[in-house]
């Protein structure tokens, strides 16, 4: 502020002191005026709130007219300029191909026959053209036509470093949906990596053909998708098939630096094979693991505890009959460790199955308490001994039996070795045949 800007306000409180000392009247009358400004204009924005809440009607898009409308329509409208079918839902103002200049990343939705409303996005660049042309290149995921069905969340990471003179970053466009508080109220359940390609000379017409934001990675998992900016691994959970025992599948992917991107060689429009999947407890194995009414949960508790030092449930604590009198006699080969010589230091179940319409198995054995059921879960699993990592002989079967109302590991089923040839009669089939 001048200090002729100062000398002015100076005067001014001095006016203003004197005047209220001189007509004592005047203070009370500025308190009601203000007072009354006050009330009039609660008044009315709580008369417009109503408004609003009661017909539904969105502001929004009259503030925004209003505000370009000032501008004397001096600014891009990315509103007025995408159809009305596509609605605009979020623009970012982001260096997007590392020129040093920002560009537009617009998201909109619009609407699918089945109802749904997802996201797809759109890079609005100027950088060709005198003078400039503002040219969409789409932001298009491969196989699929959208990029979120809920919410998108836009983030840059630099991912990729083969062939870039200078380091670009790429585009992490997350697809997020509404999920419990526990898990931070939002979970990202797609996944989509673009990296800017150039496509064209710099003195050429702009052009989309071939994209110049290309899909290097496209992951989707109802789960969650993570991202390690360290590591520059993606690991991806799914719920599907183990809904109802809370476990989940963990998939994890790594990038091929040396092709830049986590899609397969063979197709592009394909992931490439994972580094790694294996079956976990979607929350972490619970403390009454032994009370869970889900026999598939409790075999994973079972080598989960087994391949640690002190864990928190003794391996002993699954096992009942046959498998607990092999566990107290050491035998691991019977738990599906056969050739292993030396320590187990991690146990990798790569997939679990459960058949729960086997439960009438064997109605005679009656010795292990008043009403036994039985279950046949069936894994295949991975051990790491030192440095290697070899897989369990598997598929592993094991009975699973409810003692004194808890689920326990009981004995081995014959393995597929000992299944019968095919070819035999259907009704002869043994009832411990998988289903799944
Ligand atoms: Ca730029
Ligand atoms: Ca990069």
């Amino acid at each position: 502020m001048s200090a002729l800007g100062l000398m002015a306000l100076g005067l001014a409180a001095i006016f203003a002191m004197v005047v209220m000392f001189a007509f004592p009247g005047v203070r009370t009358t500025i308190g009601q005026m203000v007072v009354g400004m006050f009330i009039l204009l609660l008044g009315l924005a709580l008369v417009s709130l109503l408004l609003i809440a009661i017909t539904g009607f969105d502001p929004m898009p009259l503030i925004r007219r209003g505000a370009v409308v000032q501008t004397g329509h001096k600014l891009v409208d990315f509103y007025t300029l995408l159809p009305e079918r596509y609605r605009v839902q979020e623009v970012d103002y982001k260096d997007t191909d590392g020129d040093g200049e920002q560009e537009w990343i617009v998201f909109y939705q619009f609407d699918l026959a089945d109802g749904r409303s997802p996201y797809a996005g759109v890079i609005y660049d100027f950088d060709r053209g005198d003078p400039p042309v503002l040219f969409p290149y789409r932001l298009l995921p491969p196989d699929r036509d959208y990029l979120s069905e809920a919410v998108v969340r836009l983030d840059f990471e630099d991912v990729v470093e083969v062939g870039e003179a200078q380091p670009v970053k790429e585009l992490l466009v997350y697809g997020e949906v509404r999920a419990a508080k526990e898990d931070g109220g939002t979970i990202a359940t797609d996944l989509t990596i673009f990296r800017h390609v150039p496509n064209s000379f710099d003195w050429e017409f702009p052009r989309d053909e071939p994209r110049r934001y290309q899909v290097i990675g496209a992951f989707r998992g109802d789960g969650g998708i993570a991202f390690d900016p360290e590591k520059k691994t993606v690991t991806v959970l799914n719920r599907a098939g183990y809904d109802r025992s809370q476990l989940a599948v963990e998939t994890v992917y790594a990038l091929d630096e040396a092709r830049g991107t986590y899609m397969s060689p063979a197709d592009p429009q394909q992931l490439g094979a994972p580094i790694s999947s294996r079956v976990i407890f979607a929350f972490g194995m619970p403390d009454d693991i032994l009370e869970t009414p889900f026999p598939e949960k409790l075999v994973l508790g079972f080598y989960e505890s087994l391949a640690q030092k002190r864990p928190p449930v003794e391996p002993r604590e699954f096992l009942t009959g046959q498998a607990l009198i092999e566990y107290e006699r050491g035998n691991l080969a019977y738990f599906g460790f056969g050739d292993v010589t030396g320590k187990v230091d991690a146990v990798k179940i790569t997939r679990l199955s459960y058949a729960p319409d086997v439960e009438q198995f064997n109605p005679s054995i009656t010795v292990l308490g008043k009403e036994p059921r039985f279950i046949t879960v069936s894994l295949d699993f991975e051990m790491q001994v030192g440095d290697t990592t070899t897989s369990a002989p598997g598929p592993i079967q094991w009975i699973v039996t409810l003692v004194n109302g808890r689920w326990k590991i009981d004995r081995r089923a014959p393995s597929p070795a000992e299944l019968p040839t095919p070819g035999q009669p259907a009704e002869s089939a043994p009832a411990w045949q998988m289903k799944d």
